[in-house]
């Protein structure tokens, strides 16, 4: 594959460096088995998440001298403002410190009453956690191709519109709060939803009186995935598609640590109704903050306005795309199973066939990313049954489709040696894969387990 070179140069450095195997060994250890709580000294390549992670432009550093701390009316706030406008086409914008304060704003507006449904491609976990804690239930509504790692598909995050019209009609339009449209679908493997799945979703909530919400973490990226592979986009800008994709939802929340590069920020945009964006203001100031702040300082704001602009760049998705897709292939050739075709931010590694002699209660997608640590200080994530969690009434574990580690790139951030080392270090586990061990909790939170749980190998 022939791929042009970054459309960047570097200018400034950090460095990192790997400690020895015995040390890594002791480090995980020490963090339970958990890479959330590794000390990020210990981490030689970070992997993790591509959320906050991202390499700001000299622009964005630029802008950050610009930033008008006032406490009402900042001038920083305008600028975010009319990007959105620009870009989006929506009326009301309320900053917030990052995704889920979005959510925590926007969602109790949405919810009607305790029970009610929030129908999704497939939502994120602070996104599920947001509407059980607003009393409502989450539902994933993916088409099957999503879980099904090996057969192409160019949108695996298309929502399978029989399953939610039939959704719909069994519960009833009173009982579903809202549709969220997540782009890209990064549970499923950062895949991408089509601009003709998003205009039947518009022509289905229509029917029945529905709100349509975005969650944007991940726009411009699934614009791109949009321009290459659907008929009709090819020579439309980035811009254009992402204009056209929002004329058909009512809201979006917006984690703007991804697409919009920065390292910190959040975002809520109303397209028209200002009822809602008035209840979602009076939420704001205690939640987040004053409406032209929501918990982000002016110099924020001003390199959150460079941002999202800068992440339209067709050259710059091009390159990171296409650097996300050289770890896939290369992974690929060597016989590693992965979510295919990859995703705009990461590459899904199928830990279920990695490890086929880890049962999913032992959580191999877990094993496999303690052991990618151990081989390599690489730290990735596993987005599987752990991640999922148990079902709230039952206690039961839910079942993950696909148990995933994700190898999440952040953006403007290594090169493709880093890329190899990763798939050096896979190769190596894949030829000792019988010895990897599952793991079981010694300590378990209630709610999102994940994050904080202390787990050790079953011998
Ligand atoms: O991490 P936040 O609060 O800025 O955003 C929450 C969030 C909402 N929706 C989606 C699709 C996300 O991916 C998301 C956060 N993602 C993280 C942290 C990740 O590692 O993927």
């Amino acid at each position: 594959m022939s791929r042009k070179a970054e459309p960047f140069r570097i200018k400034m450095v950090e460095s990192i460096s790997m400690i020895s195997r015995e040390e890594r060994i002791k480090a995980l250890q020490e963090a339970g088995y958990n890479p959330f709580s590794l000390k990020s000294k210990d981490v030689y390549i970070d992997l993790l998440t591509d959320s906050g992670t991202g390499a700001m432009s000299d622009h964005q550093w630029a802008a950050l001298m610009l930033g008008d701390e006032a406490y009402a009316g900042s001038k920083s706030f305008f600028k975010i403002k009319d990007a959105v406008q620009d870009i989006f086409g929506y009326k009301y914008v309320l900053p917030t410190h990052q995704g889920r304060g979005a959510e925590q704003v926007l969602f109790p507006h949405l919810i009607k009453h305790k029970g009610q449904y929030v129908l999704g491609n497939m939502h994120f976990d602070t996104t599920m956690a947001w509407i059980e804690l607003n009393g409502a239930i989450p539902v994933n509504l993916v088409i099957d191709e999503a879980f099904d790692t090996e057969t192409p598909h160019p949108f695996k995050g298309n929502f399978d519109l029989n399953k939610l019209e039939s959704f719909i009609e069994e519960k009833g339009p009173e009982n579903i709060a809202f549709i969220i449209i997540t782009v890209t679908c990064n549970s499923a493997g950062g895949q991408p939803v089509s601009m003709e799945n998003v205009r039947e979703v518009r022509r289905i909530a229509d029917k029945y009186g529905i709100v349509v919400n975005f969650d944007s973490a991940r726009f411009a990226e699934n614009a791109y995935f949009i321009k290459k592979r659907e008929a009709g986009y090819e020579n439309k800008r980035i811009k254009e598609i992402v204009g056209e994709m929002y004329a058909m939802g009512d809201c979006f929340t917006m984690s703007a640590k991804k697409d919009a590069i920065v390292n910190m920020g959040g975002l809520i945009g109303i397209k028209s109704d200002r009822g809602l964006y008035q209840a979602a203001s009076s939420t704001c100031v205690p939640m987040e903050g004053f409406v032209t702040y929501g918990g982000l300082s002016g110099r924020d704001m001003e390199a959150l306005a460079v941002g999202l602009q800068e992440g339209l760049d067709v050259d710059y998705l091009e390159s990171r795309i296409g650097q996300v897709e050289y770890l896939g292939e290369e992974l690929r050739k060597r016989g590693i199973p992965i979510q295919w075709p990859v995703g705009g931010h990461a590459v899904f590694v199928d830990a279920g066939k990695f490890l086929p002699h880890i049962p999913p209660e032992q959580f191999p997608a877990q094993a496999l990313t303690n052991e990618l640590y151990i081989e390599s200080g690489v730290r990735a994530v596993e987005v599987g049954s752990l991640l999922l969690g148990r079902d709230p009434e039952t206690g039961e574990q839910k079942k993950a489709g696909v148990d995933f580690m994700r190898l999440t790139i952040p953006r403007r951030v290594y090169t493709d040696r880093h890329m190899d080392v990763v798939v050096d270090a896979l190769v190596k586990i894949w030829e000792r894969r019988d010895q990897v061990k599952g793991l079981e909790f010694t300590y378990e939170p209630k709610v999102l387990r994940h994050f904080l749980c202390r787990l050790k190998p079953i011998d």
